[in-house]
C-alpha cells in the first residue's frame, strides 16, 4: 500500500506491482529495429537505457539504505529524473558535462559509453577482453550485435545498445563502475574517483564530466565559458594551430581532450532557472549569440515542478526558458523514453551543427522527497505525491519495453533485482573503504604550490623574452620595450607586464568591462587589444558573474584567463564564482581539473575627490577566507611587474587562482615625499633581471628607515607610501622604523612578519581595510600564534562604508594616525 510518505519501500513495492501486472509479449521485436514507428531509438538502446535508469534507481535506494545506519551522507541518485539517461545517449562521451545532482542515470550512460570507447580503443577488433569488475562484458561492442543509434552526422558518436534478449544481456561494466563511483561519493570514501571523499559529485576526467558543487546554478556561467573556449579553440584548430582542447595539465591532471566539434552540456532543476547565476549564464550565451559569437552550450532544465517545497508556478519555467533571447528552446517529457531521446538528439545536433546555445526543457517527477531527510507530506498532498509515482519514468520505460515486445514484465523485474543485487553488493564493499582521516589529507589537493617550479617558469619566460622571443617582443612594443622608456607608474608597469605575459603565454586572454577599445577605465590595459588582437583582449558584457564564468570555463579548457573586475565593490556580487567555483575545482577533483586564472581587481580607497564607497571599497575579508586563494597587492611599480609574472607562472604551473588587487589610488602616483620627487616611479626590469627580481608568493618587502631599530610597521597597499612618509617624520625625531610591505594578503608572509616584528619588539599594524574583519586581525593573530611577546598596536579603517568626498578621510587611516600610533607604542 502506498503510504503518505514515499519511502523507498513504497517506490520499490509500487514498481514491482507495476511489472508483475505486465504480461509477457507473444511476439518479440528485433532489438535492432526502432522501438516504435516514429523514433530512431532502437530496442537495444532502450534496453540499455532501462539498465541505466534501474541502476540509478537502485542507487537512490542504496543511498537511503546507507543513510539508515549512518554510513551514507548523501542520498540522491536521480530520484525521478531518470529520463536524463536519454540526454547522455544523445551526446558523445567527449562532450564536457556539468551535471545536476539528480544525474545518476546520465552518469551511468556516460560511464558505459566511456567503457565502450575504451574497450574499442584498446581492442578495435571488438574481441572480448575479459570482464571488468566481476561482471560480464558490456554492451555495444563492435561484433557483439550492438546497434549504434545513428541519427546522422550530428548525432551521438556511439549510443550503444546490446541486441541480446534482456536476460542474456550483461550488466554493463560502465554501469557497475558508475554505481561504485556514486556509492563511494555517498559514503564519503576517499577512493571516490574525483573528489576523493570531499563531496558527493558526479565527475570524472576520462568521461569529461566536470564536478559541480550543488550550489544552485553556479556551474552555468562556467558552462558558457567552456562553450566560448571550445569554439574559440575549434577555430584555432581549423587554422591548424591546435589539436583539440586539452583538459587540465600539470601533475595529476587529466589528459582528456575535447574534440573541436564538442558541445558543452549543463543540467539543473526548474527552481534553479530563477537564480541570478542562471539568468546571467542564459543572458551571456544569448548576448554573445546576438553579437554573432558562437557558444555551443546545451542547457538542460530538469523540471520536477518543485524547488524543495516551493512550487514553480504553472507554466513559468516554459515561459521563462522560451523567452531567453538567442537560446533555442526544445522540450520533452522525461518519462517518455523515445520522445525524450528524440528531443535530446535533435537539441544536441542543433547545438553541434550551429555552434549556438539551446535549452532542453525536460519534464520530470520527483520521487522520495527532495532528499533523504525531507518529509514531503508536510507540504505536498498525498494525491500529488501519488501522481508523481504514477509517472515513475522507470515504470514507464518498462511498460514501453513490454509493449514493444522487447521484454516481459517478469524478465524486467528479474533484471531490476539483479541490478539491485549488484548495486547493494558494491555498496557493502564501499562501506569498508577508508575515509579522509587527517587535515593534511583533506587539504592536499586544495591549492598545490611548487615555488621552485614557479621560479623556474619565470626564469624560462625571461630566457625566452631575451632569446627566441626578443624579436616578437621588440615588435609588440613598437621597437621600444618598457625597460627603455624610463621610470613607470604602477599602472604603466602592470600594463607592460601584461604585454609580456601575453607574449609569453599564447593561451593568455585579457577580458572584462571596457578593457579592450578603451584600455580600461584607468588605462591599465591600454594598447593591448591593438597589439594582441580582439580574440585575446576583449570587452565583455557588464556582468561580473559572467566575466568570472568565462574565466572559469576558459581556464578549464587550457587557456590562461586574466579577467578584470573593474572595481572591488563589484566583485562582491559575483564572489561565489571565485569562492564556490574557482577555488574549489582542484579540491573537488583532486587536481584532475583546474581553472588557473589571475583576476585583476582595481580596488582600495584613497581616490581623493572621486567616488564614494563603490570606487573606494576596502573590503577584502571575503577573499582572505577563501581557502587556497592567492591575493596579491602590489604597492609599487617594481613590485607589480614581478608579482604579476609570479601569479601568471603560478596559475600556469600549479593551476592557482590568484586575485591581483591593484590599489587604484597608486596607479598614477609618481611622487612619495614631495611633489616632483618621482620616488614612486620605477624602471621596468629587462628580461635579464626577471630571475633576480623574482618575488615568490608569500614573501614581503622590507624598507629600513633611519636606524630601523625602534618600531616595525606592518602594512600593504596604500599603507606603504603613507607609512614610509610617516617613517620619515619619525626618523626626524630619531625614531628608526622598518616598514614591512606584506605584498601578499594570502598566503600572508608570516615568516617575514615574525622576523621583522622580533627585530624591534614593537609592532604597528597599518591596515587600510576595516578594523573588523580586516587584514590587521590576521597579522595580529599570526604574531600571537608565533609566540610574539613584544608590544603591538593597530591603526585600521573605521567599520564603515567609505563616504563621498572629503568625508572619506574621517574613516580611512591617515599618515598622522600612523605617526601617532608609533609614538604611542614607543611611549609605553
Ligand atoms: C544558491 C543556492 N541556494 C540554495 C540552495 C539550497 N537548495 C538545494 S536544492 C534546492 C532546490 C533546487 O530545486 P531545483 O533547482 O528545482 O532542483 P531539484 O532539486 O528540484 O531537482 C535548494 C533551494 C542551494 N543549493 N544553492
Amino acid at each position: 500500500m502506498l503510504s503518505d510518505v514515499t519511502t523507498p519501500q513504497d517506490l520499490d513495492d509500487r514498481f514491482r506491482e507495476t511489472l508483475a501486472a505486465l504480461a509477457t509479449p507473444q511476439q518479440r521485436r528485433d532489438p535492432q529495429r526502432p522501438i516504435t514507428d516514429d523514433t530512431t531509438l532502437t530496442g537495444a538502446l532502450a534496453l540499455d537505457l532501462f539498465d541505466a535508469q534501474a541502476t540509478s534507481r537502485q542507487l537512490d535506494l542504496a543511498g537511503r539504505w546507507l543513510r539508515s545506519f549512518g554510513e551514507g551522507f548523501y542520498t540522491i541518485g536521480s530520484a525521478g529524473h531518470e529520463g536524463n539517461a536519454t540526454v547522455a545517449a544523445a551526446l558523445r562521451v567527449t562532450d564536457p558535462a556539468l551535471l545536476h545532482y539528480r544525474s545518476g542515470a546520465f552518469y551511468c550512460v556516460r560511464a558505459a559509453q566511456g567503457a565502450r570507447s575504451e574497450a574499442a580503443g584498446a581492442d578495435p577488433s571488438g574481441a572480448d577482453d575479459g570482464p571488468a569488475e566481476d561482471v560480464r562484458p558490456g554492451p555495444g561492442r563492435p561484433g557483439d550485435g550492438a546497434v549504434p543509434a545513428d541519427p546522422g552526422a550530428d548525432g551521438p558518436a556511439d549510443a550503444g545498445g546490446d541486441a541480446r534478449p534482456v536476460l542474456d544481456r550483461p550488466f554493463a561494466p560502465g554501469y557497475a563502475e558508475a554505481a561504485r563511483d556514486v556509492l563511494r561519493g555517498m559514503a564519503a570514501s576517499s577512493l571516490e574517483p574525483v573528489a576523493g571523499g570531499r563531496h558527493k559529485v558526479f565527475g570524472r576526467a576520462d568521461l569529461a564530466v566536470v564536478p559541480t558543487t550543488s550550489t544552485i546554478a553556479s556551474h552555468l556561467p562556467r558552462a558558457v565559458g567552456m562553450g566560448l573556449a571550445v569554439e574559440r579553440l575549434r577555430r584555432l584548430d581549423a587554422a591548424g594551430r591546435r589539436d583539440g582542447v586539452r583538459v587540465g595539465s600539470g601533475a595529476g591532471a587529466a589528459q582528456a581532450s575535447w574534440p573541436p566539434d564538442a558541445i558543452v552540456v549543463c543540467s539543473f532543476g526548474d527552481a534553479s532557472v530563477n537564480h541570478a547565476s542562471a539568468t546571467a549564464a542564459f543572458n551571456t550565451a544569448g548576448w554573445y549569440d546576438h553579437t554573432g559569437l558562437r557558444i555551443p552550450v546545451l542547457f538542460v532544465c530538469e523540471d520536477n515542478g518543485l524547488g524543495i517545497s516551493v512550487r514553480s508556478p504553472s507554466g513559468w519555467v516554459e515561459a521563462t526558458l522560451r523567452s531567453k533571447p538567442g537560446v533555442r528552446y526544445f522540450s520533452a517529457d522525461g518519462g517518455d523514453l523515445p520522445g525524450a531521446y528524440e528531443a535530446a538528439v535533435e537539441a544536441a545536433a542543433w547545438v553541434r551543427r550551429h555552434r549556438r546555445p539551446a535549452v532542453l526543457h525536460l519534464s520530470t517527477v520527483r520521487l522520495m522527497g527532495h532528499a533523504g531527510a525531507d518529509a514531503e507530506t508536510a507540504y505536498r498532498a498525498a494525491g500529488e505525491i501519488a501522481a508523481d509515482l504514477d509517472r515513475d519514468p522507470l515504470a514507464a520505460t518498462a511498460r514501453l519495453l513490454v509493449g514493444a515486445g522487447l521484454a516481459g514484465g517478469e524478465e524486467l523485474l528479474t533484471r531490476y533485482d539483479e541490478i539491485g543485487w549488484q548495486v547493494r553488493r558494491i555498496a557493502e564493499e564501499v562501506l569498508d573503504e577508508p575515509k579522509l582521516t587527517a587535515p593534511a589529507e583533506v587539504v592536499a589537493p586544495l591549492a598545490p604550490r611548487r615555488p621552485v617550479r614557479v621560479a623556474r617558469a619565470v626564469a624560462d619566460a625571461a630566457a625566452r623574452a631575451a632569446g627566441p622571443g626578443a624579436g616578437a617582443r621588440a615588435e609588440a612594443f613598437g621597437g621600444k620595450p618598457p625597460e627603455l622608456t624610463g621610470p613607470l607608474t604602477l599602472a604603466q608597469s602592470i600594463n607592460a607586464a601584461l604585454a609580456d605575459g601575453m607574449l609569453d603565454h599564447p593561451q593568455m586572454a585579457v577580458f572584462g568591462e571596457d578593457v579592450g577599445a578603451k584600455g580600461g577605465v584607468y588605462g591599465v590595459t591600454k594598447g593591448l587589444r591593438d597589439r594582441f588582437g580582439a580574440a585575446r583582449v576583449f570587452d565583455t558584457l557588464l556582468d561580473e558573474t559572467s566575466i568570472l564564468g568565462l574565466g572559469l570555463g576558459a581556464g578549464l579548457a587550457g587557456m590562461l584567463p586574466v579577467p578584470e573586475i573593474q572595481y572591488l565593490a563589484y566583485l562582491h556580487n559575483a564572489e561565489d564564482q571565485l569562492r564556490g567555483e574557482a577555488a574549489t575545482m582542484q579540491f573537488f577533483s583532486r587536481g584532475a581539473f583546474r581553472n588557473p586564472m589571475v583576476v585583476r581587481v582595481a580596488g582600495l580607497a584613497y581616490q581623493e575627490g572621486f567616488g564614494g564607497h563603490f570606487h573606494n571599497d576596502n573590503s577584502v575579508a571575503v577573499l582572505r577566507d577563501v581557502p587556497g586563494l592567492v591575493i596579491a597587492v602590489p604597492a609599487r611599480p617594481d613590485d607589480a611587474a614581478p608579482m604579476l609574472r609570479t601569479c601568471l607562472a603560478s596559475a600556469a604551473v600549479d593551476g592557482s587562482v590568484c586575485v591581483f588587487l591593484e590599489p587604484i589610488a597608486l596607479y598614477h602616483t609618481r611622487d612619495l615625499y614631495a611633489d616632483g620627487d618621482g620616488e614612486w616611479l620605477a624602471p621596468y626590469a629587462e628580461p635579464g633581471g626577471w630571475t633576480g627580481g623574482h618575488v615568490p608568493i608569500g614573501r614581503a618587502r622590507v624598507y629600513g628607515v633611519g636606524s630601523a631599530e625602534d618600531v616595525t610597521i606592518i602594512t600593504f597597499g596604500n599603507g606603504v607610501p603613507m607609512s614610509l612618509r610617516a617613517a620619515a617624520t619619525l626618523a626626524d625625531e630619531g625614531i628608526g622604523t622598518r616598514v614591512v610591505d606584506l605584498r601578499w594578503l594570502a598566503p600572508l608572509p608570516v615568516a617575514d612578519v615574525i622576523r621583522e616584528a622580533a627585530a624591534t619588539g614593537r609592532v604597528l599594524v597599518v591596515d587600510e581595510t576595516r578594523r573588523s574583519g580586516g587584514v590587521g586581525e590576521g597579522i595580529i593573530a599570526a604574531l600571537v600564534d608565533a609566540g610574539y611577546v613584544g608590544a603591538a598596536r593597530r591603526v585600521a579603517g573605521v567599520d564603515s562604508f567609505v563616504p563621498l568626498g572629503p568625508a572619506a578621510r574621517q574613516v580611512l587611516v591617515s599618515e598622522n594616525a600612523i605617526t601617532q600610533g608609533a609614538r604611542t607604542l614607543l611611549a609605553r
